[in-house]
């Protein structure tokens, strides 16, 4: 295989004008091909191209990074909902918003034990916990670092979701043995003053630097569907890919409308302008695992079945995500089944 060739060796023209993969050599660590340098105006041409030119270059990509059979499989457990003093506008857990989501105390161990050996049986490869926090306290993070201990004794990767983090924070989860840190950035730059109040775009970039620094794999992406123009999601994609390193995890949820939020009452998102999303996100960031995040609750499985045409390789798996729905395990069995697809090997 050459690592090296460019696009337009066997890619759609309208990229070739565009695009080009790296023909630099590679170092240490780094796959050829992965670039951190990618500008807006090169993301706004994937996202110009024709549709069948866009799922091409996202899966001829897709299969030189990974099995386009495989998918790899995560589950969520809110471990402490609702109450969040964040204004975000999408969030049924904050505290801003009338949406009937109660405020809970943070999830006693045990119980959380028992919610990841089901995951387990059922097939999950990692374990997500997510937080309503706008940053934990520091007896927080002592409660979820034993949380992450128990997660991983059971042999499942782990992955928190908390808010922002001190680098002594997270310092003291990467002790504890956390694999990944959930932190997304939303959207673009521009638009995310529309979508919080309570914070702003650099909150964000300081912690996913502080879980860096960490030497934790970080997970972060973004939502479609909450009133944001194709810029912003260019701006979200173009921000992400040229992050000094891509993470590892790159999330894209559909918007879940609930009602009492103020996006709730938006336009629903045209399923292909998700997709291009996806492949967008594949196309950038090569080696990263992208999640077909929240939304699959509202999907047909021939939008599902696209979204891993355009380079999706996991999923939320289980009937719940923090507190919205999400499809059954045995109807996602039955879809990877007829898929032909597999859960991903480790
Ligand atoms: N409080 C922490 C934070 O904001 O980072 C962790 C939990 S927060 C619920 C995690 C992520 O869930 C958000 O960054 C957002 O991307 C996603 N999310 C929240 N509400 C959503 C919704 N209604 N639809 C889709 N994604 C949502
Ligand atoms: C992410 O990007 N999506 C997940 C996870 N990271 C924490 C959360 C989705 C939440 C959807 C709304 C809810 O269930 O409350
Ligand atoms: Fe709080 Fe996170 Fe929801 Fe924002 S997204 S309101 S920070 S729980």
């Amino acid at each position: 295989m050459d690592w090296g060739q460019r696009i337009e060796d066997n890619g759609p023209k309208g990229l070739a004008m565009s695009v080009s993969l790296s023909t630099e050599p590679i170092k240490p660590g780094q796959w050829r091909g992965v670039r951190h340098d990618w500008t807006r105006a090169e993301v706004r041409a994937l996202f110009e191209l024709p549709f069948p030119d866009l799922i091409f270059e996202a899966q001829r990509i897709h299969r030189l990074h990974f099995d386009p059979r495989e998918v790899q499989i995560s589950t969520l457990l809110s471990i402490k909902t609702g109450g969040c003093p964040e204004d975000c506008a999408y969030c049924p857990q904050s505290i801003h918003h009338e949406t009937g989501v109660k405020a809970e105390k943070l999830m006693a161990l045990d119980a959380v034990l028992v919610e990841a050996r089901a995951a387990k049986a059922a097939g999950a490869q990692r374990f997500c916990m997510g937080a309503a926090w706008r940053s934990p306290k520091d007896r927080d993070v002592g409660e979820v670092c034993k949380m992450v201990e128990g997660v991983k004794a059971l042999g499942m990767e782990t992955c928190v979701t908390l808010g922002m983090l001190t680098d002594a924070q997270a310092g003291r989860l990467k002790q504890a043995g956390l694999d990944y840190y959930n932190h997304n950035l939303d959207t673009s730059p521009e638009y995310y003053g529309e979508i919080i109040t309570t914070r702003v775009y650099q909150d964000r970039l300081d912690t996913l630097k502080a879980v860096r620094a960490a030497g934790i794999h970080v997970c972060c992406g973004g939502i479609v569907g909450m009133g944001e123009g194709i810029e912003d999601r260019i701006g979200m994609i173009a921000t992400l890919a040229s992050l000094p390193e891509h993470p590892e995890s790159v999330p894209i949820n559909l918007l879940m409308q609930v009602e009492g939020t103020p996006v709730s009452k938006g336009q629903s998102t045209d399923p292909l302008d998700f997709i291009r999303v996806i492949a967008a996100a594949r196309i950038t960031m090569p080696a990263s695992v992208v999640r077909l995040s929240a939304g699959r609750e509202n999907m047909s499985e021939e939008t599902q079945a696209l979204c891993f045409l355009a380079g999706a390789n996991s999923i939320f798996y289980g009937p719940k995500l923090l507190t919205t729905p999400n499809p059954d395990q045995n109807r996602d069995m039955r879809l990877l089944d007829k898929l032909g697809m597999r859960p991903m090997s480790d």
